[in-house]
């Protein structure tokens, strides 16, 4: 049985007027492709601007800025693991992404969080793994802290909105 505050979503996780949308970035912060270069796209060059005194980011960990253009207040930039076939640790780098990202939105006070499909995309994580990653350390995270209402899973393909389906 999942948690009431679990949810998911399909869709475009710029869009969002919550608290704060995590992004899945890389160690440099300076912006991308896939779900980071649509969160700069649609955050405007201020986030860029916030991003280059952060001096980037290890994989696993995050940082947060403000959102500036988005509708949501906040941005959590995480740096999930490149696949390179799971014995480098992959696991456990993508669940402290979710586990430090949750983190920084119970130190800010901050409510409603939506992720992406972190590391499914360019950095190729099997989507199945990745997403039991995400639904098992949310839901554990949630146990142990009851300042957070509501996390959303975004995700843009149907494959992953099954694989999500299939836990929630
Ligand atoms: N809303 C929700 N999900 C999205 C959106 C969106 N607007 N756009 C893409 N996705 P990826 P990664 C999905 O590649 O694998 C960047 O260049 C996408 O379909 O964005 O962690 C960074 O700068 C996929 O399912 O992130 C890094 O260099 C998921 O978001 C690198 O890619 C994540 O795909 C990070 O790779």
């Amino acid at each position: 049985m999942s948690d009431s505050r679990l949810a998911l979503a399909r869709g475009d996780i710029t869009k969002l007027a919550i608290d704060a949308i995590v992004n899945a970035a890389n160690t440099a912060l300076l912006g991308g492709g896939g779900v980071d270069g649509a969160i700069h796209r649609a955050a405007g060059p201020q986030l860029l601007a916030e991003c280059k005194t952060l001096a980037g980011c290890r994989s696993g960990e995050a940082k947060i800025t403000r959102g500036y253009s988005l509708p949501a207040r906040f941005v959590i930039h995480t740096v999930g693991p490149v696949w390179s076939g799971g014995e480098s640790g992959e696991p456990e780098t993508l669940a402290n992404c979710y586990r430090n990202s949750l983190q920084i939105a119970v130190t800010n006070d901050l409510r409603t969080i939506a992720f992406p499909a972190i590391s499914c995309g360019v950095y190729r994580y099997p989507i199945v793994d990745a997403a039991r990653i995400a639904v098992d350390t949310t839901s554990e995270f949630l146990r142990e802290n009851n300042s957070v209402e509501q996390v959303t899973f975004v995700v843009s393909t149907d494959e992953i909105y099954a694989a999500y389906r299939r836990l929630l």
